[in-house]
């Protein structure tokens, strides 16, 4: 493997080659990271990273596109059978440009849009500043309860009532406990809104039947395919509504919810669709409908209970006191570190994690409070809830002894020994 790229880009090479031992020797608890099977690499790895295919299947504006065809047709049957839909769009390229595409969708801009403060546990493309959401819309965010850190509906029912708002968008990066949608829907019915769920983090667990789906309550549900879903990196875009009647700019007739989707993506924001990671996402698609797809989303769900368990047993605070599904947030400012100082001393340790804003943070974005955990990846890799007990106590280790180098290197031999045990890619030679 990579015979090719050793001989004529040795660089590029060297980095594959450095980045596939990293992975596999250090332990990945980014909450939105995962690793993706030797299958969904190949579908990656192929041809079909060559074809233009502007349009969709049977109706494409570039002729040789039968076999891109079937791909696109099998990656959208399966994903509404995995989550028990009638429409789905395997095109967007990334989670954000599919919120970008069922945002235009439902709204123009200028409207008011509500999603989750990005530092309540909010993404990017909720409404952030920064972000296209942000300044295309108005953006009104909802956050968290502080004295429980769970979302506060009722603040989020009168935020609501006042600024009357086009969407609510749900979903977070960053939010340990399960998304009352159905509650969501009530506010957005009550006020005149649609409904968006963005289930990017949690796409696996809701195919697995393990936290409640958005489709009964939502218009449009979107998602990224590369974390618990454990695809290729790229986007997606369900909705269960049929009919609507959507009239867009230069469109001569009135389209369903669906058709308004399809047009918002191609070509409403996006041009040649990434065949190669319609291919993978087929493929992780039919992975996730295996049975023990619904197994490991249990098991991810039991580590992060476990790691949690052990974190807080030790003295470490989380938000919301726990998690109910993949990730759990460490507020750090109680033992006075920062998320900036604890996770570079756990990437010394061979831990990888993120830094994270905490609700109500008083450090800047690059510092924060909190570092964000996750278990998809590990347990991947078939780790369980005795590896994370274990890790648990390199956390504790660590961030007890961040200047420690002793105590640091220790641990980075013990996650070492332990990535041994778990063996993941083969590193090229
Ligand atoms: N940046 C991703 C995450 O880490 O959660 C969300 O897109």
């Amino acid at each position: 493997m990579f015979h090719h790229l050793k001989s004529f880009d040795p660089d590029i090479y060297a980095a594959i080659r450095e980045e596939t031992r990293r992975q596999s020797d250090t332990l990945e608890m980014i909450a939105s990271e995962n690793f993706v099977s030797p299958a969904v690499l190949e579908a990656l790895g192929s041809v079909m990273t060559n074809k233009y295919a502007e349009g969709y299947p049977k109706a494409r504006y570039y002729g040789g596109c039968d076999f891109v065809d079937n791909a696109e047709s099998l990656a959208r049957e399966r994903v509404k059978q995995l989550f028990d839909c009638k429409h789905a769009n395997v095109q967007p390229h990334s989670g954000s440009q599919a919120n970008m595409a069922a945002y235009l969708t439902l709204a123009k801009p200028g409207d008011t849009i509500m999603g989750m403060h990005l530092d309540h546990g909010g993404h990017l493309t909720h409404g952030s500043g920064v972000n296209f959401s942000g300044r295309l819309f108005k953006a009104v965010p909802y956050g968290l309860n502080p004295a429980t850190g769970r979302i506060d509906y009722d603040a989020m029912w009168k935020l609501a009532k006042e600024y009357k708002p086009k969407i609510i968008v749900t979903g977070a990066s960053a939010y340990p406990r399960i998304i009352d949608f159905a509650k969501v829907r009530q506010i957005a019915d009550d006020v005149g809104a649609y409904h968006i769920a963005d289930i990017a983090h949690i796409a696996g667990l809701v195919a697995a039947g393990l936290h409640p789906s958005p489709l009964p309550f939502a218009a449009i549900v979107t998602s990224t395919t590369h974390k618990t879903l454990r695809g290729p990196r790229g986007g997606l875009i369900l909705t269960d509504v049929e009919g609507g009647e959507f009239l867009l700019e230069n469109m001569p007739k009135p389209k369903t919810l669906a058709e308004a989707i399809d047009a918002w993506v191609f070509p409403g924001t996006q041009g040649g669709p990434l065949m190669h990671c319609i291919a993978a996402k087929a493929v992780a698609f039919k992975e996730a409908l295996q049975p023990t797809f619904k197994i490991y989303q249990q098991q991810i769900v039991k580590n992060a209970a476990a790691l949690a368990e052990t974190l807080m047993s030790g003295g470490f605070k989380l938000v919301s006191d726990g998690t109910d599904n993949h990730l759990m947030l460490m507020d750090l400012a109680p033992k006075g570190l920062t998320g900036k100082a604890a996770s570079a001393a756990l990437e010394k340790a061979g831990i990888t994690v993120n830094k994270n804003m905490v609700p109500g943070d008083p450090q800047k974005p690059f510092v924060t409070s909190g570092v964000r955990i996750g278990t998809p990846a590990l347990t991947t890799r078939g780790m369980k809830e005795a590896e994370m007990r274990l890790i648990g106590r390199m956390f504790i280790g660590v961030l007890n002894n961040l200047k420690n180098e002793a105590v640091i290197a220790r641990v980075r031999g013990e996650v070492g020994e332990l990535s041994k045990q778990f063996p993941l890619y083969d590193v090229p030679k």
